[in-house]
């Protein structure tokens, strides 16, 4: 750990003074310099001192970058509270307050940001732009989680090389200390996955860097450091975790190595028992995807909310993982699967439409929601539907199941509509993401959730990060009871 430090102090020094340089001269300037110099042989260690800064400038590593970036986005959060304080971000109406707090602009969250028609952004980039600009495993292939990681965190595209290095710093801190297997072993394999994820999260609360550091007294500016620590060091362990609960539940406790030489998806989808090169690729693409849905979502927000306690980042996220166990959140990804599968033990594997909206209409009758449509923010279809439905086009274009997922597109959302009451009607990522997964052999549907919970790491705890780099306040929204909404609105109509 401290060897750790210690280079991590030496690359920041170099950067720093490297920076320097390039503020003195122009880049071009400084090239001509040092090649004129050159020719009247230049101390040799100039030469070195220069060319190792370019390289470290050109290729800070994650926690420096974000070390340069906390004094800034501090800076512009004081500015922001200092010229727009008491700007009016809109009214609250009691039909949003009592309507799941719909519409009401109550929260910071940079990581991502939702826009109801298009969908969402990841620091300013839609899904397909993502795709384009994020570095591959291959040539064409889908962006790697660890560059969604960089750019959740700050907003920056990275190249590869930088995502490299964050592979490689997942992978030293990946080690799960033996206990945590214990804690899920106490538990019997019918419990449900998510229950045994929040309990093995729990048990690797004893590891926190920051739970420790704020007993022994640590300064507020400081907290970010500890939080950083944690939570990559829980986006670094959470694939065994999951890994293992697979194992032991559907597999009879046959492990699989981690692979050391791959990346983060390709390494969990091996330690799952998934050698298949097109399985990683789904991988990379399916933690990419659900890695972030803006701040509102009950996962992200409870990960805030119990964040802003100074909860560690292992407390939070075990409490976010509670509220994506829901079946209306997360666990509609298995609720899916399990409805078409009830479908085909009904009628057959080849369902015609007439029967799929027979049976559409029969779980509306029995007063059920169909799972993986419509969306609290979302006013059309997810785009990380239709990137899992491109998948699905270019590489299962004849499986039975996508075909079943392909009909329920055109024949939901107008039952939907019919009944006048539902604001969206069309599907959502989790519509889609079963089929893949069963395509590829992941056919136990209650793990699903898990993998939700792994990739939702990514962005809840980027932005927990800066939620305490920004030193941002407990959070305690005023609540109301119907005698306090009946006087308000009452003294309201006198006046
Ligand atoms: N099937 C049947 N009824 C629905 C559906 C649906 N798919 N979606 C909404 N409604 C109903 C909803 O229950 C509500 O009924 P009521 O007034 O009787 O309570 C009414 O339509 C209005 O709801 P909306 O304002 O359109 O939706 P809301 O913001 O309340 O809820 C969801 C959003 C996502 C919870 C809701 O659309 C739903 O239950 N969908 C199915 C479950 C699902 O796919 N969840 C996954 C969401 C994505 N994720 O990963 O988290
Ligand atoms: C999510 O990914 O969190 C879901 O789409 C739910 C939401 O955004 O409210």
């Amino acid at each position: 750990m401290r060897g750790f430090h210690t280079r991590r102090f030496l690359k920041g020094f170099v950067v720093e003074m490297g920076s320097w340089l390039l503020l003195r001269e122009s880049v071009q300037q400084l090239f001509s310099e040092f090649v004129l110099l050159e020719s009247i042989e230049l101390e040799p260690w100039f030469s070195i001192f220069f060319v190792c800064s370019s390289f470290l400038i050109m290729a800070p590593d994650l926690r420096s970058r974000l070390e340069e970036l906390v004094p800034l986005q501090r800076e512009r959060l004081k500015e922001i509270k200092k010229n727009y304080g008491k700007v009016s971000l809109g009214d609250t109406t009691v039909d949003m307050a009592i309507g799941g707090m719909r519409g009401i602009n109550g929260l910071l969250w940079e990581a991502s940001l939702l826009d109801p028609d298009e969908g969402i952004r990841f620091r300013g980039f839609s899904l397909p732009e993502c795709q384009a600009k994020l570095p591959a495993a291959k040539e064409g292939g889908e962006p790697l989680p660890e560059g969604f990681l960089w750019l959740l965190l700050t907003g920056e595209v990275p190249t590869k090389e930088q995502v490299d290095t964050v592979t490689a710093d997942l992978r030293s801190r990946s080690k799960v200390p033996g206990h945590v297997f214990d804690v899920i072993n106490a538990f019997p394999v019918t419990a449900h996955p998510m229950t045994q994820l929040t309990a093995g999260v729990m048990a690797l609360q004893t590891e926190s860097e920051f739970a420790k550091a704020y007993e022994t007294g640590i300064h507020k500016t400081k907290y970010w450091e500890p939080i950083y620590e944690d939570a990559m060091n829980l986006i670094a362990r959470l694939p065994e975790v999951a890994a293992f609960i697979y194992c032991r539940t559907y597999k009879g406790g046959v492990l699989h190595e981690a692979d050391p030489n791959m990346d983060y998806a390709a390494n969990f989808a091996q330690m799952l028992g998934f050698q298949d090169e097109l399985m990683h690729e789904l991988m990379r693409l399916y933690i990419s995807i659900h890695s972030d849905h803006e701040g509102g979502n009950v996962s992200a927000h409870t990960v805030h909310l119990v964040g802003s306690a100074l909860s560690d980042p292992y407390l939070s996220f075990a409490a976010g993982m509670n509220g994506l166990a829901g079946p209306l959140h997360g666990l509609a990804n298995q609720e899916v699967l399990r409805w078409l599968q009830e479908l085909v033990a009904q009628v057959g594997s080849d369902v015609s439409r007439k029967q799929l909206s027979e049976y559409v209409y029969k779980t509306l009758k029995s007063g059920k929601v169909v799972p993986g449509f419509g969306h609290a923010v979302l006013r059309n279809t997810d785009p990380r539907y239709m990137c899992q439905r491109e998948f699905a086009l270019k590489h299962l274009p004849n499986d039975p199941m996508f075909k079943m997922v392909s009909d329920l597109f055109e024949v939901v959302p107008p039952i939907l509509l019919e009944g006048g009451k539902v604001k969206n009607p069309y599907p959502n990522v989790d519509a889609h993401s079963g089929v893949l997964l069963q395509y590829f052999g992941l056919t136990e549907q209650n793990f699903y959730t898990v993998l939700f919970g792994v990739a939702r790491a990514l962005g809840v705890l980027s932005q927990l990060i800066w939620d305490r780099a920004l030193g941002l306040p407990i959070e305690r929204p005023k609540s109301m009871t119907f005698e306090y909404i009946e006087n308000y609105c009452e003294s309201k109509f006198a006046a």
